[in-house]
């Protein structure tokens, strides 16, 4: 009987905590935040979108569905530099940046492949 019911408040205080900390702060945190990441798809030599605005923190990836390799690069003022890489046909890169600023960046293997990342 004493057993019985000591096994009963053990799982019930669990669910009720679950059931607590789910509800409110799943309401109160609202939609996610887009600004958090973004992706931009390089296809037919582009980069689409070729400007992104995020804020600090964020990841910005990048997807290549081109046949064409390509690398993305960070243009010499950037106050962050950064080198993704050589990406082939499939592959997907991504930088986190963590401070606000403009960053112009480039395909290291086209030159007349242009992006700007704008971090807030
Ligand atoms: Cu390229």
């Amino acid at each position: 009987m004493t057993s019985a019911r000591s096994r009963v408040v053990v799982c019930l205080v669990p669910l009720a905590w679950a059931i607590a900390s789910c509800g409110p702060s799943s309401q109160s945190d609202g939609p996610v935040d887009s600004s958090l990441s973004s992706t931009v798809v390089i296809a037919d030599d582009d980069f689409a979108p070729n400007s992104v605005t995020v804020e600090s923190g964020a990841t910005v990836t990048w997807s290549n569905h081109d046949e064409n390799d390509h690398w993305v690069v960070s243009a010499p003022s950037d106050p962050i530099q950064f080198d993704l890489g050589r990406e082939a046909n499939g592959v997907t890169v991504n930088f986190t940046f963590v401070a606000p600023g403009n960053y112009s960046y480039y395909c290291k293997l086209h030159n007349f492949m242009k992006g700007t990342v704008v971090v807030k």
